[in-house]
């Protein structure tokens, strides 16, 4: 008996779309303004004129975003953050937060 393979069309396949996160960074009174400003570029590829930006908007109103990305990516970037504050002894925090 001959193996009979079901092709779904194309149109059936079913494509889940990923959720996604939004990063922010948090303020505090210790971290210093450069060094967020080093970590928006560096890990989150902001233009030196766009971290100025953000870390000003977190400075002034608690917390600002930084970037949406799909959860592992946020994760990495959140850890990664939390890494380099504390080899530098800052107490920077990010968070994510489900879209
Ligand atoms: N508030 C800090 C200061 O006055 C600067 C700062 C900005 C800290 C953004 C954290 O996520 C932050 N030195």
């Amino acid at each position: 008996m001959a193996v009979k393979r079901e092709i779904k069309e194309k149109s059936e396949v079913q494509v889940k779309e990923p959720k996604l996160f939004k990063v922010f960074l948090l303020n505090d009174d210790y971290t210093t303004m450069d060094f967020v400003v080093e970590i928006l570029c560096d890990i989150f590829h902001k233009s030196y004129e766009e971290a100025i930006e953000i870390m000003l908007i977190v400075h002034k109103n608690g917390k600002g975003l930084c970037g949406i990305y799909t959860y592992e990516i946020a994760e990495t970037k959140i850890d990664e953050v939390h890494r380099r504050a504390k080899v530098n002894e800052f107490p920077l925090r990010a968070v994510m937060e489900e879209i």
